[in-house]
């Protein structure tokens, strides 16, 4: 199969998937540094991996609604301004099997652990589309363009073998302060095979499945994409549609991510001896909206403490700070002392307000994305 030519990976992800390969790193590895090592970030792919094994000739090709559609090679890019961003992706599945647990939803499961955080390098989207005749911050082009539309080289089944895309807004797209990078870079290495190579979109604050990899063309239309990834996925449903009922079209594609956190200290059940343990994990919320606060519990939820906060280790977080990485998770810790057999809990508050909900039950929908529930793990003392 084209499978074959997928590149290696780290013999300690666990696959969720093998072909498409989908893989997310165990919990302590994900919390153990603030960026994410290449080799331990999730991978989320929908085809076999495409090769582009010739970069002199590889080019993105830009078209649509605009006076003169342009093929800009690598070096193109490369000779606009490099920004490197950090910017934590995490995909709209994240934590999905725990949501299938009260009712069964469809999608690849994932623990909690398809999120990584790394620092992109790359030319600015607003400055690609300035060079081919896009003002900074437009809504519009004056031949009705409103959105940018990321085509890929790969080939999934769910576009009947064709290649995955979406879009997002122009005003988002040209607005320089969104961050969006056309990225050739992660980490300080040149992008690998499996996160996008030669070139990916990163639309930070927003699901990853935005984030087109692999990009083969940039189209400038007047309505949102209207692929299988944006119509037909993606898109957050009421616990009261189910298969038989469902209107695609009622619904808006998701784009920002909401509140989201995590305790990676911890599996879902534990054995431990009664004394201190230390509860850690990561908080993140969308649209560069920063983390305010972290609770913990050790009892369910009755009672909490706020737990320490830092993306540096040693430096205090706190979501005014401009030294912060806006749009990176934070890392949270917090001591407790276990007498006793319990669950503990996290949730998170961003600085607009926004909490966590409580329970699965109330967020559930039938593709299982955007579990954002509290998150609870189970201690049992013993020997
Ligand atoms: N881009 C292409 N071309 N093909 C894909 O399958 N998957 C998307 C997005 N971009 C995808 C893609 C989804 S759903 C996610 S969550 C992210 O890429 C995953 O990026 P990663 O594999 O680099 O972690
Ligand atoms: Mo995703």
């Amino acid at each position: 199969s084209d499978y074959k030519e997928d590149p290696p990976r780290h013999p300690a992800l666990v696959v969720n998937s093998k072909e498409p390969f989908n893989a997310e790193p165990h919990r302590l590895a994900l919390v153990s540094s603030y960026v994410t090592p290449v080799d331990f970030f999730y991978k989320r792919n929908h085809g076999p991996v495409p090769i582009v094994d010739d970069i002199g000739k590889y080019s993105v090709s830009i078209t649509g609604l605009i006076q003169n559609p342009k093929e800009l090679y690598m070096k193109d890019i490369r000779k606009l301004p490099k920004y490197n961003v950090t910017a934590t992706l995490q995909c709209a599945g994240n934590r999905r099997t725990a949501m299938s647990k009260t009712r069964k939803v469809r999608g690849v499961g994932w623990d909690i652990s398809a999120i990584g955080n790394a620092v992109w390098g790359g030319a600015k989207l607003a400055d690609v589309l300035h060079l081919i005749g896009i003002p900074k911050f437009s809504n519009i082009t004056p031949s009705g363009g409103k959105h940018v539309e990321f085509v890929s080289i790969d080939k999934c089944k769910e576009e009947n073998g064709g290649p995955y895309k979406s879009s997002i807004p122009l005003s988002q797209a040209t607005n320089t302060e969104a961050d969006v990078i056309l990225a050739y870079e992660m980490n300080g290495e040149t992008l690998n095979r499996d996160h996008g190579y030669p070139l990916r979109v990163i639309v930070p604050g927003v699901i990853g499945a935005r984030s087109v990899k692999w990009l083969d063309s940039i189209n400038i239309i007047a309505e949102e994409c209207q692929g299988f990834f944006t119509q037909k996925d993606y898109k957050m449903f009421p616990p009261s549609v189910n298969w038989d009922n469902i209107d695609w079209s009622t619904r808006r594609p998701q784009m920002d991510f909401p509140v989201q956190s995590a305790i990676c200290s911890l599996e879902e059940v534990n054995t431990i001896k009664p004394g201190k343990i230390n509860i850690k994990g990561y908080a993140v919320s969308g649209g560069g909206r920063g983390i305010e606060r972290v609770d913990v519990s050790i009892d369910c939820g009755k009672t909490w403490v706020e737990a320490s906060r830092y993306q540096k280790t040693g430096i205090p977080y706190f979501s005014d700070d401009e030294s912060s990485d806006k749009w990176a998770w934070v890392f949270f810790e917090a001591e407790a002392d276990i007498p006793e057999s319990t669950e503990i809990v996290a949730k998170a508050v961003d600085i607009t307000g926004n909490v966590q909900p409580e329970n699965v039950e109330v967020i559930w929908n039938l593709r299982g994305i955007l579990n954002t529930s509290w998150h609870r793990v189970q201690v049992q003392i013993g020997q």
